[in-house]
C-alpha cells in the first residue's frame, strides 16, 4: 500500500514514521509512504499556501488552489482503490472499521489542515472522506495523520508477524465492543501490591472467567460510552 501525505511541515514525520511497526514495513517493502510539501504546488515568490476567510473571521485557511494541484499530481487517476482523506476537526471521527477499510486500498492520500482550516471545496469536491481522531482541539492534521497511518499500517498484511496476526485474529483484538482486561508481569508482588491470585494458579477456565469480568468492569467504570450507558 502507498500512503501520500500533503503537509506544510515534511520535515514533521521523521519521527513518527522512524520506528517501530512502521518503520519496519516500509523497510520491508510492505508499505510505501510519500511526504509531499504542498509550497511545492505554489507558484508566487512568497510561496502562498494561506488566505483570509471571507465574511471575515480570525486566522488564516489553507486555499484551495494548492491543495487540489497537489492531489491531481499525486493520484491522477480517481478509482476505488485510490482514496483521499482531508484530516481536519470538523471530520467524522476516525475508528478501527475505518481503518480496515482504508487497509484494502492500493493509494491512500492523506490532507493535512492548518492554521483556522480549510476552504470548504477541498472537503466537499477533492477529498473522499474528511476525519478527524478525537474530540479535542489540535493545532493541525499532521499528528492525526500519523496515527491514521500507524493504525491502518499494522492491518496490512505481513506487517506484523504471522503469529501475532492470526492470534489476533481467533481471539478478536479488533474488539471495539469492550477493552482489553488488566495484564500483569513479573514480580507477583510490586511494592506490597499482588498480582490477582487466579492468575498465578494454572486453572486456564478459571483464568478466562476472571479476565472477561475485569474486562467488564474495567470498561463500565472508564468507557461507559462502549456499554451502552452514559459518558
Ligand atoms: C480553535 C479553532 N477552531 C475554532 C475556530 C477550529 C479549528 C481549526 C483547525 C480547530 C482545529 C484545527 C486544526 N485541527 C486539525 O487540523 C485536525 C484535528 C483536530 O483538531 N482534532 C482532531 N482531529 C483532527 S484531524 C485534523
Amino acid at each position: 500500500m502507498r500512503f501520500h501525505i500533503v503537509t506544510i511541515f515534511p520535515d514533521f514525520f521523521t519521527g513518527p514514521f522512524g520506528y517501530g511497526v512502521v518503520s519496519r514495513a516500509q523497510a520491508a517493502g510492505l508499505l510505501e509512504i510519500h511526504i509531499h510539501d504542498l509550497r511545492n504546488w505554489t507558484y508566487d515568490r512568497h510561496r502562498t499556501v494561506d488566505d483570509r476567510p471571507f465574511g471575515g473571521g480570525e486566522g488564516m485557511l489553507l486555499k484551495p488552489e494548492p491543495l487540489f494541484e497537489a492531489v491531481e499530481a499525486i493520484l491522477p487517476e480517481r478509482t476505488a482503490r485510490k482514496k483521499t482523506v482531508l484530516l481536519s476537526a470538523q471530520g467524522a471521527r476516525f475508528t478501527q472499521p475505518m481503518a480496515r477499510e482504508f487497509a484494502q486500498l492500493e493509494d491512500l492520500l492523506l490532507i493535512c489542515g492548518r492554521y483556522e482550516g480549510v476552504d470548504e471545496r477541498v472537503a466537499e469536491h477533492l477529498a473522499d472522506y474528511e476525519v478527524s481522531i478525537g474530540d479535542f482541539v489540535l493545532s493541525g492534521g499532521e499528528l492525526a495523520a500519523a496515527m491514521l497511518v500507524d493504525a491502518v499500517a499494522r492491518l496490512l498484511p505481513g506487517v506484523l508477524g504471522d503469529e501475532r496476526s492470526s492470534r489476533n485474529e481467533s481471539f478478536g483484538e479488533d474488539n471495539e465492543g469492550i477493552l482489553d482486561c488488566p495484564q500483569y508481569t513479573r514480580p507477583a508482588e510490586f511494592r506490597g501490591w499482588k498480582v490477582p491470585e487466579v492468575l498465578l494458579g494454572g486453572n486456564h477456565e478459571e483464568i478466562k472467567r476472571w479476565r472477561r469480568a475485569a474486562s467488564r468492569e474495567k470498561t463500565q467504570r472508564l468507557r461507559p460510552d462502549l456499554t451502552g450507558g452514559r459518558n
